[in-house]
């Protein structure tokens, strides 16, 4: 094997566990497909093949045989912290087939930590920080005419002995410029996507992004430093044109937006005006994220997206305390969830609320009264996660730097997991108190029953698979 021409990459979505406080999912892996897509269009020399491991049923073993039947010169994955070991154990599975073979990772996490990573994890060669798409055709090029590695913006790796970080790469000006992702790459599994709890087990979900980046600054957050503060959005003719080409090529329907922030404000009129003239919105279901405030403030726009596909919204409450919002920089009042709320019900749009427990200075009383709030929103679903530090995110610098944080194993960085103690609560109490949470949201049996038997598909879907899922045992299982 050898890494002289042509390159042979090999994008790799490692075995995963998936995040059961949302049931049974299986998600296209979009990043990896993006990266593919532009590579492949700006670089004619280069073979590209994914290997979907979770789609494609290979554990530890079989990706090691693929490695070795493929014999690929380049191995790159993608991970976010939940997932950083698996990463790292794709690039050792790989060094240990060939060692010639070169491992690239990105992704949030590994974008935040390039020198702790490159020291723990001698197995990976280069670590892309930030955006991935031109750096890696620069990486990829440079490593085939073994040419100057220090004049690659935006990739951190060793040399002599040393961990060098090469100046950041200015992010791409015009998202439209993108090509589609690579789903032609994994066509034998598009079948498999799908996300139960959400649309249906046979529903076949995919992933597209229409903008990347926030222009907010919450404290607990990766996005908006990971896109260095700024929002870049695709055009409403471009989302709508990757919208009808999911849903006709590929026969998407549910399609999950990744923009972090829709700002429906601001992008409602657009997309709809675009989209309303086609005739996938007949059968798509469009799943976004966004804020209380917009969404509150623009009841209008939200009812013209219902119009045209936007079945589920999912957005992030956060807390009933005006303190604890404060305190994450989220700006938005507890009375925009009630309004949010009522505005996605009015509409009959799923209304999908997150929470977020265990800050610093929740006590088994605040975490009561946030639940009571919860309850008393109304929304259709309730997720409640545990506060976090996230290498990238300001409150990681402000947990490391109080030495509050107790558990540093990154695969229990999934939100689920208490992984800090409160002022006055210990870990073991933060992760009772979250089980609490759900137990008051799932396990109240009117409620289960009405959901069960529920008019609206999407929530009796939404119920009855997380009865199935045993989602509640599995979190009194982690106290
Ligand atoms: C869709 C999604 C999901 C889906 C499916 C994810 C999947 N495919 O596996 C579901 C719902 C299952 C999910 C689950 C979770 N998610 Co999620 N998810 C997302 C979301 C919205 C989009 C991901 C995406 O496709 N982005 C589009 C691609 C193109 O962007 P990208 O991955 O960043 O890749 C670019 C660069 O980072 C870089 N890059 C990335 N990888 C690589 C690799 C190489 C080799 C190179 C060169 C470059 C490179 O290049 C790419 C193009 O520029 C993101 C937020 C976001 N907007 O990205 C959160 C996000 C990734 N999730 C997050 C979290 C925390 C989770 C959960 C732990 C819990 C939760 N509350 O949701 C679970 C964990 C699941 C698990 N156990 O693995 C966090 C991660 C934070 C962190 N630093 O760890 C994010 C960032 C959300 C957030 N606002 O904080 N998620
Ligand atoms: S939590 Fe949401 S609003 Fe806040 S910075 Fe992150 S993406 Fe933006």
């Amino acid at each position: 094997m050898s890494t002289s021409k042509p390159s042979r990459i090999l994008f790799v979505e490692p075995p995963r566990n998936y995040w059961f406080v949302m049931g049974e999912y299986l998600p296209p892996p979009t990043g990896l497909l993006s990266l593919a897509a532009y590579l492949r269009e700006e670089d004619s020399e280069v073979e590209t093949a994914v290997l979907d491991c979770q789609a494609e049923r290979v554990d530890w073993r079989g990706l090691r045989k693929a490695i070795e039947s493929l014999e690929p010169s380049i191995v790159a994955t993608s991970g976010f912290t939940a997932n950083a070991y698996t990463c790292a154990r794709t690039a050792e599975i790989a060094k240990a087939v060939d060692s010639r073979i070169t491992t690239i990772v990105g992704g949030s996490h590994f974008s935040f930590t390039p020198e702790e990573s490159l020291t723990q994890f001698p197995e990976i060669d280069y670590i892309v920080r930030g955006e991935g798409e031109v750096t890696l055709v620069e990486l990829v090029g440079t490593l085939r005419s073994e040419s100057r590695i220090g004049d690659v913006r935006g990739i951190s790796y060793r040399a002599n002995g040393k961990i060098i970080h090469n100046a950041d790469r200015p992010l791409i000006d015009n998202l439209d410029r993108l090509p589609y992702p690579a789903y032609d790459l994994v066509e034998d599994n598009i079948g498999r996507y799908h996300f139960s709890m959400m649309a249906g087990r046979n529903t076949r979900y995919m992933i597209l992004e229409g903008a990347r980046g926030c222009s907010h600054k919450c404290s607990f957050c990766t996005q908006w430093r990971h896109w260095q503060g700024m929002c870049r959005k695709k055009s409403p003719k471009r989302i709508a044109d990757e919208i009808e080409f999911l849903n006709d090529t590929y026969g998407g329907v549910f399609l999950w937006l990744t923009d972090d922030n829709f700002e429906y404000g601001t992008r409602s009129k657009g997309i709809w005006d675009e989209l309303r003239r086609r005739k996938c919105r007949e059968s798509v279901m469009l799943f976004f994220q966004a804020r209380t405030d917009d969404i509150a403030s623009n009841p209008d726009l939200v009812s013209k997206m219902r119009d045209v596909g936007n079945y589920w919204v999912m957005m992030g409450v956060e807390s009933n305390s005006e303190e604890r919002l404060k305190e994450f920089r989220k700006n938005i009042t507890p009375s925009d969830a009630y309004k949010a709320v009522k505005v996605l019900n009015d509409n009959d749009i799923f209304s999908h609320t997150m929470f977020v427990t265990g800050a610093r200075k929740d006590s088994v009383k605040s975490i009561e009264a946030q639940r009571d709030f919860s309850l008393d929103l109304g929304a259709d679903l309730a997720i409640y996660t545990v506060l976090t530090p996230f290498p990238g995110t300001s409150f990681c610098e402000t947990a490391k730097n109080n030495g509050w944080v107790e558990d540093f194993n990154y695969s229990h960085y999934d939100m689920a997991h208490a992984v800090m103690p409160t002022e006055t609560m210990s870990r073991d109490e933060v992760q009772r108190e979250l089980y609490y949470c759900y137990r008051a949201f799932y396990g109240s049996y009117t409620k289960s029953i009405s959901g069960i038997f529920s008019k609206n598909k999407l929530k009796r879907t939404m119920y009855r698979h997380m009865a199935s899922q045993r989602v509640l045992k599995k979190l009194r299982d982690l106290i």
